[in-house]
């Protein structure tokens, strides 16, 4: 067990679900403030009901988030106690370019991420910048229908040009979109995206993703010009897909649900389209939009590390029967229930040995350096009368884990760059929007309505957490 000297222990979070101050300074709206609890979220998440304002009926965990707005100095001294190395957090477009593509950027907005990048570097914690995790200006949605519109890859870019210039020297590491495949499957999370009566989804999306991916290669290719030591990658939703069965149907169907996920990955490390993509685009009849300068673009930005999140392996078969048997916590990625893997309370899979899995077959496909940027237990806690929270089962989840990622490294040799665990301090759920499903190691008292002090109290699994970041995974 010897991890390298330089691995980089992380937390993650992201804007829209730690910040809260949605309305503060002259900080425009975005996608995900207007995702509301309830069951009016999913469909709006998908881009199937339209909702580009707030209401007084319903709640928006956006708005409020943990209020880290206000709390960050005191979230990264407990960072810095944790002896984290690294913290991923992203940038709310908004709160820097309120409308999206304003002609002068808000002073007060990237004053909270000077501050925020200021306060980890002063601790010695590398700033990781998720450029764009799930929130679109509405002013874009409105403008544009979001990534609908090649035009939205200006505005994106102006963004960039603003955060490289300002934090050039200061951040090393960047990710281009979160999740960028998610525009498939919550468009509107993803991408801004409502559709149209009549509208063909493969069509808008792909369209989408065809903009998205021009847009993160032309980041790529700016910040190796205004950060030449700077290592920006792409970040996939992985995990990789299992046949059920040794039945070839199962295994061309598992090949066929990998390759709708790692199309976005490997346009976004190859440069170009994958050939199989280009056929099933024909016989779907997808038309993208796609100029010679396009190719050109995305064969320039092509990424210097694969970041990406990881949960769960999900498993996929053809028989019906077996079908029926899908896991609650895979509405996003259709799969069925593994027999041999057990689930979280949100019915996700958890499977340790996926992620090597994963790692090997992201590695096999790229030779391009790995990067875990999400990992963890979504999971109810328990706050005993002395304040304590024994969260055991978070500290089995994130010790198989990494147990894994040691396999990676010693016994398959791989590049793993570090891991960033997802919600490290607890944050409300992206899809669901609860607060109880709880990820960190910091517990945040606050519910899913809204009440409590916002507290942060340190779970057993800090102490635990601590002692294998100072002994470099030395001690599980
Ligand atoms: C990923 C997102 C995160 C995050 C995480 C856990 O999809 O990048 O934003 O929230 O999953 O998912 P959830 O919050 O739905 O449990």
């Amino acid at each position: 067990m010897a991890f390298p000297i330089d691995f980089l222990w992380g937390g993650a979070t992201a804007a829209n679900q730690c910040e809260g101050a949605y309305d503060i300074d002259e900080r425009g709206l975005a996608t995900v403030d207007v995702l509301p609890y309830g069951e009016d979220r999913f469909p709006i998440a998908l881009g199937v009901k339209k909702m580009l304002k707030c209401d007084d009926q319903h709640k928006y965990p956006a708005h409020v988030g943990i209020d880290m707005y206000h709390h960050y100095k005191e979230d990264i001294k407990l960072f810095a106690e944790l002896g984290l190395k690294c913290f991923r957090f992203s940038i709310a477009w908004t709160r820097i370019l309120p409308n999206g593509d304003d002609e002068i950027p808000c002073e007060a907005g990237l004053a909270f991420y000077d501050n925020l990048v200021d306060e980890c570097l002063k601790y010695g914690i590398e700033p990781m910048i998720t450029i764009n995790h799930f929130d679109v200006p509405i002013a874009l949605v409105k403008k544009y229908g979001g990534w609908k519109d090649r035009r939205m890859i200006d505005a994106f870019m102006k963004l960039c040009t603003i955060l490289f210039d300002r934090f050039k020297g200061k951040v090393k590491y960047w990710l281009t979109f979160n999740e960028i495949n998610m525009l498939l499957h919550l468009p509107f999370m993803g991408a801004g995206i409502v559709f149209d009566e009549g509208e063909k989804k493969e069509q808008v999306t792909y369209t989408a993703a065809h903009y998205e991916l021009l847009a993160s290669a032309k980041a790529v290719k700016l910040a190796h010009e205004v950060m030449p030591d700077a290592m920006i990658g792409c970040m996939l939703a992985a995990g990789q897909f299992y046949p059920y069965t040794c039945n070839p149907e199962d295994v061309q169907k598992g090949l066929d649900a990998d390759r709708d996920n790692y199309f976005f990955t490997d346009v976004q490390t190859r440069g170009a389209y994958p050939v199989w993509a280009i056929k099933r685009m024909e016989k779907e009849g997808i038309k993208l939009d796609i100029t010679s300068e396009d190719i050109e673009t995305l064969k320039q930005g092509t990424v210097d590390f694969i970041g990406f999140s990881y949960y769960s392996s999900r498993t996929v078969s053809v028989d019906p029967e077996v079908n029926k048997q899908t896991t609650s916590g895979n509405v996003i990625f259709s799969a069925v229930k593994n027999p041999y893997l057990k689930t979280s309370e949100w019915g996700w899979q958890i499977d340790p040995k996926g992620l090597r899995i994963t790692c090997n077959i992201l590695y096999d496909r790229y030779q391009k350096p790995l990067f875990v940027v999400e990992n963890g237990l979504g999971a109810k806690d328990a706050v005993e009368e002395d304040g304590a929270i024994h969260d055991l089962y978070r500290i089995d989840y994130m010790r198989e884990h990494i147990k894994a990622m040691d396999a990676v490294i010693n016994e398959d040799g791989l590049p793993l760059l570090g891991c960033t665990f997802w919600g490290i301090i607890d944050l409300p759920s992206a899809s669901t929007g609860e607060m109880e499903k709880r990820y960190g190691v910091i517990y945040v008292d606050q519910d899913t309505q809204g009440n409590g002090t916002l507290k942060r109290m340190k779970k057993d699994s800090f102490d635990w957490y601590k002692k294998v970041i100072s002994s470099n995974g030395m001690e599980l």
